[in-house]
């Protein structure tokens, strides 16, 4: 993992030191045709494409926002107040390239929202860094490791 834009690492384990993306991500399984896109993955792991968690990187007030969203729904960016962050800025933001983002173990805390239609599965999967990687983790796992918000993200029905 970098640590670009001299920003802090995390300090997950209280000892300042970095953690190693494999004592991050359980269970990861490769997929050499690819994981690139929700679809992707969910075809490739052979499960709902509402199980993937797609992790995107938009900007608020100058300062990136992760929103953790299920692979069935789109961010409603304009009523949260977000716009998208181009690729150079998923990389400083996250220390990974778009199709490989994690939803967590980024080189500095990002303030997070979490699509609550991600807690209706038992099982989810998202990035493990790469564009053929993916890991299995709880709804439960998934809000308590990113430390982030579950609130609804997508359009209102
Ligand atoms: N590995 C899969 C499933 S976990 C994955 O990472 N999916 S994702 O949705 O989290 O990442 C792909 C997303 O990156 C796309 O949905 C799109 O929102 C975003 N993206 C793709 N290309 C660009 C780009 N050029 N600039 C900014 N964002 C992009």
């Amino acid at each position: 993992m970098t640590n670009g834009g001299g920003m802090k690492p995390p300090d997950l384990k209280g000892d300042g030191r970095m953690p190693e993306p494999w004592t991050l991500f359980h269970g990861v399984r490769e997929f050499p045709e690819g994981t690139r896109t929700a679809q992707d993955a969910a075809a490739a792991i052979g499960c709902g494409v509402g199980q993937i968690v797609k992790s995107l990187v938009f900007v608020r007030d100058d300062e990136p926002v992760l929103v953790l969203c299920s692979g069935a729904n789109t961010v409603d960016a304009g009523r949260l107040g977000l716009a998208k962050a181009d690729a150079d800025l998923v990389r400083r933001a996250t220390g990974f390239a778009i199709g490989g983002v994690p939803p967590y173990g980024h080189p500095a805390r990002l303030e997070t929202l979490v699509d609550e239609d991600l807690l209706g599965h038992d099982e989810l999967w998202a990035a493990a860094g790469t564009p053929r990687s993916v890991f299995p983790l709880t709804p439960a796992e998934l809000v308590e490791r990113s430390g982030g918000t579950v609130a609804r993200v997508s359009p209102a029905s």
